[in-house]
């Protein structure tokens, strides 16, 4: 995983939790010394060894944290990479552009990314039916990038894990249905 990951993992940790809590979590499931630097790739296990931790340390679930984090982290996307965010001009159009759109921006940004293969369909207006696989399994960490998307639109969303890929499925298929704020 990217560096630019991490950096919204501590973003988050020390907003929450302080500097205190996340150098306390980085000396127990990083090597001494470590820096997160957005273009390098660091192993998969500490980024899920962080969040364990964060899990534990609030009382909360993996799934839970992933989806908070997710969540932060389309901010945190954004405020690195706003030309790709603003190239549109609404949720819907965001949501269908991921694979072919911003994660091919990022595949020429960043070397040799480990990017999840994302397949979404209209179906109509205010309903999407997304396709996820990744060997990564962060299908709750697309949730939250899902309701951050939203919120950066100002507007409401509702997911239904229709299929998942922690419960056997060879991919995740998350149903989106959205709408203004008042509807
Ligand atoms: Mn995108 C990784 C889904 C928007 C840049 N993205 C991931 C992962 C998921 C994901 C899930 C974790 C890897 C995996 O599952 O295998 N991304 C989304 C979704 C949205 C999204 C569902 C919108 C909603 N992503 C964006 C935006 C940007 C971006 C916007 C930047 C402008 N994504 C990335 C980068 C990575 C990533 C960078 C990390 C790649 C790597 O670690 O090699
Ligand atoms: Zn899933």
């Amino acid at each position: 995983m990217k560096g630019i990951i991490f950096r919204g993992l501590e973003a988050l940790v020390i907003e929450k939790c302080g500097m205190a809590a996340w150098d306390n979590l980085l000396s127990k499931n990083a090597p001494d010394g470590r820096v997160y630097i957005s273009a390098q790739s660091y192993p998969d296990e500490e980024l899920v060894g962080l969040a364990q931790d964060v899990a534990t340390a609030l009382d909360m679930t993996m799934p839970q944290v992933l989806k908070a984090f997710g969540e932060y982290l389309f901010s945190h996307l954004q405020r690195h990479h706003p030309v790709i965010v603003e190239g549109f001009d609404s949720f819907a159009e965001l949501i269908m552009g991921i694979d072919e759109v911003i994660h091919i921006e990022v595949a020429k940004l960043y070397q040799e990314p480990n990017l999840p293969s994302i397949r979404c369909e209209h179906k109509q207006a205010g309903k999407i039916v997304m396709h996820y696989h990744s060997k990564r399994q962060l299908c709750m960490c697309a949730e939250g990038l899902i309701y951050g998307a939203a919120a950066h639109y100002g507007i409401n969303v509702s997911l239904n894990h229709k299929a998942c890929m922690h419960d056997g499925c060879d991919e995740c298929v998350i149903e989106v249905n959205y709408g203004a704020v008042n509807e």
